[in-house]
């Protein structure tokens, strides 16, 4: 799905390096291809330093929005690099942003585990567990795809989108936000959305 939503991108982006410059941020068919995240407020979650919030308490601030897991080899670490480096670039105003990192793993994604894991980036990114139900019920509210993969050796890895959502302040979705571009210019991008 990921590599499809990637391949379409890139021809769209042939398309339009011809056409007149238009405003970077939203590739449009990947935009049309993400079915929405709606009414995710009222879902709970318990952070990671073990304490339970609701989405909607995020609200207020635009935020960030990114599932994934500790034991992601590449996929997860560099996206939530990515987020901080953006966070830094906002300056004073990454504090008025929120970031979130939605755990698809939560038997082995403990608020212990995403406190020390997170500490490898920037502080103001809010890690988000909670028991199978309730993950499951984020996972639903985003339309989030997220499948457990048994490995070779045993164990397990997971499957699961990598799509950076972007959230208004009011908490409604507003669009995959492109992380294929310098913190800057997505810093700029969320500077519109306080
Ligand atoms: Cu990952």
């Amino acid at each position: 799905m990921k590599s499809i939503v990637a391949a379409i991108t890139l021809t769209l982006a042939g398309a339009l390096a011809t056409a007149a410059p238009a405003p970077a941020p939203l590739p449009v068919l990947e935009r049309v291809m993400v079915v929405e995240p709606r009414d995710v407020g009222d879902l709970q979650m318990t952070d990671q330093q073990g304490k339970p919030r609701r989405l909607a308490d995020l609200s207020g601030a635009p935020a960030l929005v990114f599932f994934g897991f500790t034991h992601c080899p590449d996929v997860c670490p560099t996206a939530l690099f990515e987020i901080s480096e953006i966070l830094r670039a906002l300056g004073p105003d990454g504090d008025r942003v929120r970031a979130l990192f939605v755990t698809v793993d939560p038997e082995r994604d403990t608020p212990e585990k995403l406190k020390d894991y997170l500490s490898s980036f920037d502080p103001r990114l809010i890690g988000a567990t909670g028991d199978d139900a309730a993950i499951k019920a984020i996972e639903k509210g985003y339309r989030v795809y997220a499948k457990r993969v048994p490995l070779d050796g045993g164990g397990y890895t997971m499957d699961h989108t990598a799509i950076v959502y972007l959230m208004d302040k009011d908490g409604r979705f507003v669009a995959p936000f492109n992380m294929k571009r310098r913190p800057a210019e997505a810093a700029a991008e969320l500077r519109r959305y306080l």
